[in-house]
């Protein structure tokens, strides 16, 4: 199979993997009790067109990075799962539109999710590791944590928050990308949030920079900028196809390299502004 191109792989990726959220009239949701708690539109039409954005991973490497300023001047900044700006600002920014978080952050009493002002600000997005092409049924019975009783209680508390759950289908249409693009078998885990996260904003965006997924000359064991733990599997990737993910975002950058080795900055287009 020949390798894309970056500019094949920006169309391949625009054409076959569209963000989708769940929605009250989607089935089997539009006959639960408590479907009306779902946003009746998808995300995609509630939010942006955004002219620039930031995702900004939550990798030690943005420690002492000063990237705050630059961060906040975008006019959408998505974050992820318990990343902080509180106390980080000169490194990461204040700003936060969207926070992107995974069902075990919901789950999980340390986090505490439906009292936390961490969650409070932008929209929410979560997701679930749904089993691969299975259908909403079988995964609203079997979610790997319990994200539609955490999704309702949040609801609940915070009824005026825009809060949206990314469909599977988009996670597994992304993993398809990712395989279909390496030579060698890849792990049936879904993405990692970071590249979920990415995709997302380049369906909102028209320009999207990336700090710190693709690591800088900061590169470090420490695996968050907010917690003193080190482990390089979390840069490298142990359950997530973190790599794999890293490559492609490498070959689809439109920025340089020197960019990425200074700032961890990648640039890439808005779906938008794709020409394919
Ligand atoms: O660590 P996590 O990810 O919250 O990080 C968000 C995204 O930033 C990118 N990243 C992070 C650290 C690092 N050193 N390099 C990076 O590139 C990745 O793209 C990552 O997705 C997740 O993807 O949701 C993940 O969540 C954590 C954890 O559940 C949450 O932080 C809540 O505590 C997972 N860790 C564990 O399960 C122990 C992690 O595997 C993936």
């Amino acid at each position: 199979r020949p390798k894309l191109s970056g500019p094949e792989l920006l169309c391949q990726l625009r054409d076959k993997a569209e963000v989708a959220t769940l929605t009250s009239e989607l089935q089997p949701f539009s006959s639960l009790p408590w479907a009306s708690l779902l946003p009746s539109k998808p995300l995609t039409s509630d939010l942006g067109p955004y002219r620039s954005c930031a995702v900004v991973s939550s990798a030690g490497s943005l420690r002492h990075s000063g990237l705050g300023k630059e961060i906040d001047s975008h006019d959408a900044v998505l974050r992820f799962n318990t990343a902080p700006t509180n106390g980080y600002e000169k490194d990461v920014g204040s700003k936060t539109t969207i926070r992107l978080i995974n069902s075990q952050v919901m789950a999980s009493d340390d986090h505490r999710f439906l009292s936390s002002s961490l969650y409070s600000s932008g929209a929410l997005v979560a997701w679930d590791p749904a089993p691969f092409s299975a259908d909403l049924t079988q995964w609203y019975n079997r979610t790997d944590y319990p994200i539609f009783i955490q999704y309702q209680r949040y609801r609940r508390l915070h009824p005026l928050q825009p809060f949206y759950i990314l469909h599977p289908h988009f996670e597994w249409q992304l993993w398809q990308r990712i395989q279909d693009n390496m030579a060698e078998p890849i792990q049936k885990n879904p993405p990692s949030s970071g590249f979920l996260g990415t995709v997302l904003m380049m369906s909102l965006c028209d320009v999207v920079h990336v700090y710190e997924f693709l690591p800088s000359r900061r590169k470090t064991e420490l695996c968050h900028y907010y917690q003193r733990f080190y482990d390089s599997a979390c840069t490298l990737g142990a359950y997530h196809p973190l790599l794999y993910e890293k490559n492609l975002v490498k070959r689809m950058n439109r920025g340089s390299d020197h960019d990425v080795y200074t700032q961890g900055r990648v640039t890439l287009p808005g779906f938008s502004k794709l020409n394919c």
